[in-house]
């Protein structure tokens, strides 16, 4: 039996994750915990418990580990990368003070911790193509500091304290359920909804831009699989590349294209945005998931689009 703890359990992927927990985890308890105007709503509040857990308060975090008998914490509170620019100090606070937070818990009471990590760990000084597991990682954003910091911290607190913390480096995901909000990938998403509404869709990114990109479930398949990995293979922790796809905006728009034959798109590159995807890698070798806990995606571009677009019909009530 498993009794989780779910920080940012109504966001892009906290509301997937937390429901999926649930259908794997059967007899435990799987607590959502949202922030005040975040509260969980239909089958996310119906399913399961829900507590008020705001990741900057570690007393908030403790009361609820204590409540449930939590042993594994997910923590998916996060200021994705375009916010973070526009609020740095905001993007410290819940990427790395929040974390902090996270840790104590888990030293205190003996959780296991998974923490994402992202593309966003890595900088303009990075290989970028194929880019190795251990390499270099000096990001130019908040967002990215946020993330290797959190790598390092997550890192030290295993190997000083022998607290279990898991990670990997998520790209962009891509889903129909909860969009994202302020991530430099969110683009690969919205795209998506244009086609199905059959609007023109205005790409904030320049042709050749090219971004590691993975559908949800493929994401939440990794984040459980690590978690429940053998820890006498784990050589690495925090934080492993995972990989499915790799593509730049041509390629994603022809392929709905073969879907949706008068899907259009035009150019209108956002300099923040362009900046930040031009400093993360083109591709991630994933190698060492695939080595040390046989992670592998089960989509591609072309299967992913095709569940995406009949997922988005049905959701947006939209005939073929
Ligand atoms: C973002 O674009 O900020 C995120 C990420 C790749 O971590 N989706």
């Amino acid at each position: 039996m498993k009794n989780i703890l779910v920080i940012g359990a109504t966001g892009q992927i906290g509301s997937e994750l937390t429901m999926k927990l649930r259908s794997v985890y059967k007899d435990g308890n799987v607590v959502a915990g949202y922030i005040r105007g975040a509260e969980p709503k239909g089958e996310l509040l119906e399913s399961g418990p829900a507590e008020l857990v705001d990741i900057t308060d570690p007393a908030q975090i403790a009361a609820a580990v204590d409540k449930y008998n939590v042993d594994t914490i997910y923590n998916l509170a996060a200021i994705l990368s375009a916010v973070g620019e526009a609020k740095p100090q905001l993007a410290w606070k819940i990427g790395v003070g929040g974390l902090y937070n996270c840790l104590e818990v888990s030293r205190e009471k003996g959780c296991a911790l998974f923490t994402p990590s992202s593309i966003g760990s890595f900088g303009p000084t990075t290989p970028h193509e194929n880019t190795p597991q251990d390499t270099i990682q000096r990001p130019e954003t908040m967002y990215g500091v946020t993330k290797v910091t959190g790598e390092l911290l997550s890192d030290y607190y295993y190997r000083r304290f022998g607290v279990d913390t898991r990670s990997v480096r998520f790209p962009g995901l891509i889903s129909y359920v909860t969009p994202p909000g302020g991530g430099t990938t969110d683009y690969a998403v919205d795209i998506y909804y244009s086609a199905v509404k059959g609007e023109e869709f205005e790409c904030p990114l320049c042709n050749g831009t090219y971004m590691d990109m993975m559908y949800m479930p493929d994401a939440l398949r990794a984040a459980i699989e690590l978690m429940e990995a053998d820890p006498s293979r784990l050589l690495h922790r925090n934080s492993f590349n995972i990989a499915s796809m790799s593509f730049d905006p041509a390629m994603i728009a022809a392929k709905i294209k073969q879907y949706i034959p008068d899907f259009k798109m035009t150019y209108k590159p956002d300099p923040l945005r362009q900046q930040i995807a031009d400093s993360w890698p083109d591709s991630l070798d994933d190698s060492c998931a695939r080595r040390e806990w046989d992670w592998k995606p089960e989509y591609d571009l072309d299967s992913m689009t095709r569940d995406m677009i009949e997922k988005l019909r049905i959701k947006l009530n939209v005939k073929a």
